[in-house]
């Protein structure tokens, strides 16, 4: 019999679906699945039960709050998985290695490599067999120094991937500055960079405004492009409760994502016995990809076209003109160019009917307190920047931004991608209170700023990046262009990586290549002081004190902290002030030191990072502090509608690259993306009926994607399934990071240069 799941057995108009709503039963049902697989024990289930709460470990999985009064499990589905991943029984030894060159292992998927399970010994590269062997940690120090002391400190490059703790990131930035760079790329390059740069130019502060207690106060949430059931379950529920209290959320999003349209809480007995959901979004708007700044612009023209005509009837506007006054900059150039833009442009570049950007405006104009969310799908635009500086308009307009129950709330991706940049990793020095740095070690750090993502992978392809160390992540697999960037990843001299479990980049080797397996966040971390605590910050800029206490996957693992000592031990020059020794055997010195450097947010970390829900860093913007070049608040006047860089053409699609319900980043757990009903596969393109009509394409068909960024470079992916799903005219959606080849290296945004990985031009062509 033919497999239903297989879209080669669909006809062309039975779009896969799932008929269930997020949460709920299909969640638990998910996790058991890896449970199955990774047989949870008791102990497991324990450490399941104290995640993410006061005296547990803080989610690996996303950045989501962790409340202060939390619910009876506060874990979701994805961070179960996180969990158990990193729990698995199985083991990555010398003996595997041993078996496989690495060669041969190149060729393995991405779910092959990391289902190998947790790494157990350091490894280094041996370049006469090709294969990884077993060498002991004070020799890989050693080896690692002596080699990053004969090169130039500015040709090394320090990646980090959101995961590590505050106390280890602090360290880390302090090691390249000791060591003589600001070469300090972390994922928010490929992530929320776009927010971090734009937010600061435009409120002055470049993280997200609200705290969780906002979320019970809203009337409207704006959200755009972010996919909460699958990326950060958790908040479904303080979505849900607003809600039920009448609060309206009003989504943008390409796609009809499941969370967004409905929730079962796992944690609600009545609501998991009668099936009975919360319909989330109030209206759901599917803009095209990239269509963002006409939308926002678009609802901005009618409460502007509102606020005059209720003036002249009763005497007072729609919009908050005392807050414009006191508080913005730039108001009157942004309301001439919404009213100098004629609705047909809206509409054409949006995708949207000019009645529903009004209907939409309604909402915005009947509530008092609003919120705007985002995620991904503002910030990985060749206009992300736009984007967002689109949506602070609109919030301004009512003077949305400042006080209880509205603001800006990013939604962050890595469980500490955003403390890691407040405690220093950064290659932007004005970011960093370097003065400060050299005040409390006694040495220079370098002062012209480092390297971005991007500016890293040029780099490696002209030859002058000589070194990479990586802490966490799946760098080669994540970045654009990865076809061309492997093959100039092997011009370097010498790779390191520090991590859980082995990918593709620890493949992808230097000529000198190395092989750090660490502790995961879950597992106890014991030094000469005695058991250690770690610290990471959320979302919203609360930051809590995290405790492993599993057996660790192997004897032979140190921390990431006394990794990145131990290297730094062996690099830098001595001096008495850089105690990484000490600062190992007890990690509360160095919150000591993160509580001197960033004292007005970081006073007396050591103990409050102990409370219940962590403690909140503050942020000015919030209290209506605005840190900008002019000293307010700015509006922003586009110069473009279209957030994407290259005008549409015949032929040309618009892709959109994300994440299934099955995976983490790079990760790949499964190949079920429950959601949208999308099984057994991820070499899909989505793509709706009528333009599979007009391409002359049938469901289960397989296409190649070719890129189509005239730079005269050929990229291209074969062997997709064309798979039927409602997806705007003109865009196509597919999944990260197999589809990551046809991303050009140089297509980011203008201003941060954040990989532009929703709107990548590509063309198709049939197999
Ligand atoms: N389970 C799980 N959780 C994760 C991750 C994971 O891989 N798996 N990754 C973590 C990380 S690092 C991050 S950054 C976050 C990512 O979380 P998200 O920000 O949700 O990222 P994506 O999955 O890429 O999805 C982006 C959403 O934007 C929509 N979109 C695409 N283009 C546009 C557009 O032009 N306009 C609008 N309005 N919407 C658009 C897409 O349809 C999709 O729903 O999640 C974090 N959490
Ligand atoms: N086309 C396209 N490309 C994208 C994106 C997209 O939406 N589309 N999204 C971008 C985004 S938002 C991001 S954040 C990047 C992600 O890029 P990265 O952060 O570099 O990649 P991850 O997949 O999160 O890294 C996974 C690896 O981290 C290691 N690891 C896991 N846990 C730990 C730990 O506790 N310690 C250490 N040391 N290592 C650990 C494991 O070895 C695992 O294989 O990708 C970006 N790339
Ligand atoms: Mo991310």
């Amino acid at each position: 019999m033919s497999d239903p799941r297989d879209p080669a057995n669909r006809d062309n108009h039975d779009m896969p679906h799932y008929d269930g709503p997020a949460g709920g039963w299909g969640s638990v049902r998910g996790m058991a699945a890896i449970a199955g697989t990774e047989k949870p024990t008791p102990a497991m289930l324990e450490t399941l039960a104290r995640q993410n709460k006061a005296g547990g470990h803080m989610c690996t999985s996303c950045a989501w709050a962790k409340p202060k009064d939390p619910h009876h499990f506060e874990f979701c589905e994805n961070g179960a998985k996180a969990t158990m991943w990193e729990l698995t029984t199985k083991r990555c030894t010398p003996e595997f290695f041993a078996r496989h060159s690495v060669t041969e292992l190149r060729s393995w998927k991405d779910f092959d490599l990391e289902d190998q399970g947790r790494l157990t010994h350091p490894m280094r590269y041996d370049a006469e067999t090709d294969h990884y062997v077993p060498v002991e940690w004070d020799e890989a120090f050693r080896e690692i120094g002596a080699h990053l002391k004969r090169l130039d400190p500015k040709s090394a490059i320090f990646y980090a991937s959101g995961r590590a703790s505050l106390e280890t990131s602090y360290l880390y930035a302090l090691f390249a500055r000791a060591y003589g760079h600001n070469n300090l790329p972390d994922s928010s390059n490929m992530c929320h960079e776009t927010t971090s740069v734009a937010l600061s130019k435009v409120i002055g502060s470049p993280v997200g405004t609200c705290t969780l207690d906002d979320f019970d106060e809203c009337d409207a949430i704006f959200f755009f492009g972010q996919n909460t059931g699958t990326n950060s379950p958790r908040f479904l529920h303080p979505l849900r409760d607003a809600v039920k209290r009448g609060c309206k959320i009003v989504t943008f999003n390409p796609l009809k994502e499941k969370g967004l349209e409905e929730f079962i809480s796992p944690q609600n007995p009545v609501e998991m016995l009668t099936g009975r959901a919360t319909k989330i979004s109030y209206q759901y708007h599917q803009v095209k990809a990239g269509g963002d700044i006409a939308a926002i612009l678009g609802m901005c023209k009618f409460i502007l076209e509102c606020d005059v005509k209720r003036r002249q009837a009763t005497g007072r506007g729609v919009i908050d003109e005392d807050f414009i006054a006191e508080h913005t900059h730039g108001f009157e150039e942004f309301k001439a160019k919404c009213a100098a833009t004629g609705w047909e442009e809206i509409e054409t570049n949006s995708g949207l009917p000019r009645t529903a950007l009004m209907d939409a405006a309604r909402v915005y104009m009947d509530a008092e307190k609003v919120i705007g969310i985002y995620g991904m799908g503002l910030t990985q635009h060749v206009h992300g920047f736009e984007n967002i500086a689109l949506l602070t308009n609109f919030l301004l307009l009512r003077g949305n931004i400042g006080r209880p129950g509205a603001g800006m709330s990013p939604v962050r991706g890595h469980s500490n991608v955003q403390g890691q940049r407040t405690v220093g990793i950064a290659e932007k020095t004005a970011l960093v209170p370097l003065d400060l740095i050299a005040e409390q070690f006694g040495f220079d750090p370098p002062r012209e700023d480092g390297m971005n993502t991007v500016e890293a992978c040029e780099g490696i392809e002209d030859g002058t990046v000589k070194a990479f160390i990586s802490l966490g992540g799946n760098f080669v697999r994540a970045i654009p262009d990865i076809v061309r960037m492997e093959e100039a990843w092997q011009k370097l001299e010498l790779t390191v990586q520090i991590a859980t479990k082995l990918n593709r980049s620890h493949l992808i080797n230097g000529k000198s290549a190395w092989l750090l397996p660490c502790l995961a966040r879950s597992e106890r971390d014991m030094q000469a002081s005695g058991m250690q605590k770690v610290s990471m910050e959320d979302s919203l800029s609360h930051v809590h004190a995290s405790f492993g206490k599993r057996t660790p996957a192997s004897e032979h693992l140190l921390s990431e902290f006394a990794i990145v000592a131990g290297l730094a031990k062996e690099t830098c020059a001595p001096n008495p002030k850089l105690r990484w020794d000490d600062w190992t055997g007890d990690y509360s010195i160095v919150r000591d030191l993160i509580a001197e450097t960033y004292h007005e947010q970081f006073y007396d970390m050591n103990e409050r990072m102990l409370q219940a829900g962590g403690f909140y860093r503050g942020n000015s913007a919030r209290e209506r502090v605005w840190k900008t070049e002019s000293g307010k608040a700015e509006f922003t006047t586009p110069e473009m509608l279209s957030a994407t860089g290259l005008a549409d053409k015949e032929g040309r699609y618009r892709l959109i690259t994300l994440r299934s319900n099955d995976q983490f980043n790079t990760t790949i757990y499964g190949y079920s993306d429950r959601f949208r009903g999308i099984e057994g596969t991820r070499h899909v393109i989505l793509i709706n009926p009528k333009e599979m009509e007009k391409a002359g394409l049938k469901a289960g068909q397989r296409v190649t994607l070719i890129g189509d960024a005239e730079d005269g470079v050929d990229r291209r992916v074969p062997g997709l399934t064309v798979t039927p799903y409602e997806v705007p005219d003109g865009c196509l959606a597919g999944y990260f990071p197999e589809l990551n080849p046809l991303v050009p290296l140089w297509y980011h945004d203008e201003k941060s240069k954040t990989p532009a990985s929703k709107g990548v031009p590509v063309r198709i062509v049939t197999d």
